[in-house]
């Protein structure tokens, strides 16, 4: 799903001061194995490579279990991912707020390196919610969202939102087992950012382009964001809220309801 979508325009363009050059490919290679075989034949590249295959094969396995499980139990979880700040927790405490006690159940799942600060911000608005910490990880995995939904023992029926650790990489690998998968951007975050995390932007369904309250007073270009991720994912819905002035919520709860 991640081949295909990569968007490295930037070979040898030629910019004026100079040539820019995408070494990505060989740097990536060299430090972390990259994925689909780029560059990664033999020696220890070779190896790095079979073991990250063996780690994600594991857990899309336990992502399967999970979604059966989910199923099973006529539950829906969206994977909300999002670099730091961009406004998750903000939007759930809002979500909560609004849609707790109308319609389905709702708990929350919080992922972070360290702290309980968002599961005690999602307790506060009234949300069941558990928090896993990851600690050195830049993501949930399968096998944690398995025991955090143990550990929260929704009802049938239930709407579990999963809250990501911050950041545009990582989270973007790793199936949970969920139903849909949203990513939030910030206006403060530059217009270009799906051309420059593509991946995370290919496995989305949905962009919630969050802090329009905001657009006054950054140099954000909402229709140009929104054309770049629709070059990644041409499937791709893209809203646009306020978390904290409520504006265009509506929508978000529209894409809740009329998904799920
Ligand atoms: N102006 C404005 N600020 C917002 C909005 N949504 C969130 N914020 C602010 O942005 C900051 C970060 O919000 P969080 O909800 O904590 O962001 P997050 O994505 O959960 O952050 P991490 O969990 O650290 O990844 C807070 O100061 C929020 O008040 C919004 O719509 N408009
Ligand atoms: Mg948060």
């Amino acid at each position: 799903m991640h081949d295909g979508h990569r968007h490295n325009d930037s070979h040898g363009r030629d910019h004026g001061h100079g040539t820019v050059r995408d070494l990505a490919p060989s740097v990536g290679a060299a430090a972390q194995g990259a994925q689909g075989g780029e560059g990664g034949e033999g020696g220890e590249g070779g190896e790095t490579i079979t073991l990250e295959q063996k780690v994600l094969a594991k857990n899309e396995d336990l992502a399967a279990r999970n979604r059966s499980w989910l199923a099973e139990r006529g539950i829906v979880a969206v994977n909300m991912m999002s670099s730091p700040g961009a406004g998750k927790t903000t939007l759930l405490e809002r979500t909560i707020r609004d849609l707790n006690g109308r319609g389905r159940p709702i708990a929350v799942i919080e992922g972070d390196q360290e702290t309980m600060l968002d599961a005690e911000r999602i307790s506060g608005a009234g949300g069941a919610v558990v928090q896993v910490n990851t600690g050195a990880g830049c993501h949930l995995d399968a096998e944690m969202v398995r025991g955090a939904l143990t550990a929260l023992a929704p009802e049938t029926g239930s709407l579990i939102l999963v809250e990501n650790v911050g950041n545009l990489v990582c989270p973007a690998l790793f199936d949970l087992g969920e139903g849909g998968r949203a990513v939030i951007i910030s206006v403060t975050e530059g217009t270009d950012k799906p051309l420059k995390y593509p991946y995370m932007f290919a496995v989305a369904d949905l962009v919630i382009i969050n802090k329009i309250d905001l657009l006054p007073y950054v140099d954000f270009d909402s229709d140009q964001c929104e054309k770049y991720a629709r070059s990644i994912n041409p499937d791709l819905q893209v809203l646009k809220v306020s978390a904290t002035t409520g504006e265009g919520m509506t929508d978000w709860y529209d894409w809740l309801g009329g998904r799920y």
